[in-house]
């Protein structure tokens, strides 16, 4: 492979990633120093499960917001055919997500950032999924050991999402091309510490996690439809249970 195009794509896709990833990573350091107080995530504890869905599923919908913005910004992206596009976004913008909260994620005790300060899982508590929530985590934790730079970490979330596996892909050849490009940049970007496989096997955890996310979603939209009705757009369209061909980068 010629070294010169590994440079150039993974420049494309450090930019769009940077461009695209909510907080710098100053800004991060800045905010590691704030804690919630007890008081605080007593505060958080006893919001009640329909509340809490709504605030966290309004969060998440945000965040989607720039995954799907650091997709358009990738190099052949856009020249999928639209239905790959939606049909890529809508498998992958949660775990890129996920891969995305490292970033906010502190290991050394345990805590994420929500709402401008860090806080333990324990704050989720009203949510009501606590397996979900462990398991969200740890896989922080699992991620965060890799100490991955932000430059792998833009190249890691690009190959995910440029899944060639993905179901009803129409032109999945095309999209191999795509991770494949990605995947050599990516083993150029991997200094001696770890191999590329040792990052990727992290996947499965990670399809784990989706798929407890949506069968949590499935069963609060039994008992509150209401709530669930009132979710914001960008998070019902993507986690929809009924495959629908609409389009989340509208909304
Ligand atoms: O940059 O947007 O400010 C998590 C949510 C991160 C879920 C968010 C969350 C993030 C998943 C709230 C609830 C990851 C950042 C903040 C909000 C991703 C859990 C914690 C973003 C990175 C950290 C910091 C609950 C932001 C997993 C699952 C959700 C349900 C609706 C049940």
């Amino acid at each position: 492979h010629c070294p010169h195009l590994a440079d150039r794509v993974a420049q494309n896709v450090v930019k769009s990633h940077l461009e695209t990833c909510q907080y710098t990573t100053e800004e991060l350091k800045r905010l590691a120093w704030s804690l919630y107080s007890p008081e605080e995530v007593r505060a958080l504890q006893s919001k009640s499960c329909e509340a809490m869905w709504q605030q966290c599923s309004l969060h998440i919908s945000n965040a989607i917001q720039y995954v799907v913005e650091f997709a358009k910004r990738i190099d052949g992206f856009m020249e999928l055919c639209q239905n790959d596009q939606i049909i890529l976004l809508k498998a992958g913008c949660l775990e890129v997500l996920l891969i995305r909260m490292i970033r906010a994620f502190n290991p050394l005790n345990n805590t994420v950032l929500f709402e401008g300060k860090f806080g333990g899982m324990q704050m989720f508590k009203s949510l009501g999924c606590d397996d979900l929530i462990g398991a969200v985590f740890e896989l922080g934790r699992t991620l965060c050991r890799l100490q991955l730079s932000d430059e792998e970490l833009a190249l890691f979330t690009a190959a995910v999402l440029l899944s060639p596996d993905r179901p009803w892909l129409t032109e999945s050849k095309k999209v191999q091309k795509l991770q494949d490009k990605i995947y050599v940049a990516l083993q150029h970007e991997i200094q001696k510490k770890h191999s590329a496989e040792d990052k990727l096997s992290k996947l499965p955890l990670m399809k784990t996690i989706c798929n407890l996310h949506l069968d949590k979603l499935e069963f609060f939209r039994l008992l509150h439809p209401e709530t669930a009705m009132n979710f914001p757009p960008l998070y019902k369209e993507v986690f929809n249970s009924e495959l629908q061909y609409s389009d989340p980068r509208e909304s």
